[in-house]
């Protein structure tokens, strides 16, 4: 493990990438959830993507410049559209106006970069007909009695879903090439009342985690699959936003904290609290003398461009590893 590892552990530092159709309300990757939106009040936003700015060449030079090592790009996130050219559904870039796989050109842009790549994969999913209802569906958000669950879940079938992850996956991990991240995102058991939460079993962890290894048997994983008694089949913890005065008590485990620059992973532009870029050298230099990884996550605009504020901050990580470093 540790060999398979060593390139990830010595390279200290990644590109968190947060990109869909949320993009394009701009207020958090959550929306949907946090104003309860419906499938046909969300269509909108699918209708209207069209990333005419998209150049994945000028993201992957950015983060080569401020030193980032690998990049972990959202295949499919909570709301559930896929920046893949997918078989299973239509519910993906290749049906917007974009009208082409995303993560075929962000793939091959990066590794043009010398930079190693990963994907985010959502065991949510807000749209898919067979997932069942939990305590944070979007549905379930203005009315959370059982006459509404069930109502909600007719039909539903989360054996069918766990099939859709696994051809999804086998898509991802077989047509890119090699890929050297799977970060699966995330588990929420709910144990006084377990239908309205999801853990391992709901997602199928330890068959989908079995199948990660076949077919990219170097691959890194992270832990959100919630392997419970098995969880020493994930590679790495995921401190998510912890304070740097935090990070030392993460000492001797293998950890990746995330981190956003402001407040949310999705773009949001009305969100005013960035993280000035001396906050976070901070993060970078104390992931770092504690043995951990940092990936710093940016969100797109739905055009597919990084915000000028985080392009100033990944301006100025550069300034300062190019002033720090022989190369
Ligand atoms: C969380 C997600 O719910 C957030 O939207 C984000 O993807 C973060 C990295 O992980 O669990």
């Amino acid at each position: 493990k540790q060999q398979r590892m060593k390139w990830w552990t010595d390279g200290r530092f990644g590109m968190f990438i947060h990109w869909g159709l949320y993009a394009q309300a701009a207020r958090h990757e959550w929306v949907k959830h946090n104003e309860a939106i419906t499938n046909e009040g969300y269509q909108k936003y699918f209708d209207q993507f069209n990333p005419d700015q998209f150049e994945p060449k000028k993201w992957a030079k950015q983060a080569k410049a401020a030193g980032m090592k690998y990049a972990v790009l959202t295949s499919k996130h909570h709301e559930g559209f896929t920046l893949f050219d997918s078989k299973y559904t239509d519910y993906k870039a290749t049906n917007t106006q974009a009208k082409r796989d995303l993560i075929k050109e962000f793939v091959d842009a990066f590794r043009a970069e010398g930079i190693k790549v990963g994907f985010y994969y959502s065991l949510l999913d807000w749209h898919h007909p067979d997932y069942t209802m939990d305590d944070i569906h979007p549905l379930t958000q203005k009315d959370k009695s059982k006459e509404n669950y069930d109502r909600l879940n007719k039909g539903r079938d989360m054996a069918k879903y766990r099939q859709y992850m696994r051809n999804q996956v086998t898509e991802l991990l077989t047509k890119y090439g090699k890929i050297d991240i799977m970060w699966l995102d995330f588990s929420f058991p709910n144990k006084k009342e377990p239908a309205r939460g999801k853990g391992m079993n709901d997602w199928g962890s330890i068959e989908l985690l079995k199948l990660i290894r076949k077919l990219q048997p170097n691959i890194i994983v992270d832990n959100r699959l919630n392997l419970e008694e098995y969880k020493d089949g994930a590679d790495f913890e995921t401190p998510e936003q912890v304070k740097p005065e935090e990070l030392a008590k993460f000492r001797g485990k293998t950890w990746e904290t995330c981190q956003t620059f402001s407040g949310s992973w999705g773009y949001y532009r009305d969100e005013n609290t960035w993280k000035s870029h001396r906050q976070l050298l901070d993060l970078l230099i104390t992931s770092t003398s504690n043995g951990g990884n940092l990936i710093l996550n940016v969100g797109p605009t739905a055009r597919g461009e990084f915000d000028y504020r985080a392009t100033n901050a990944l301006d100025s990580m550069a300034y300062w590893m190019h002033a720090n470093s022989k190369s």
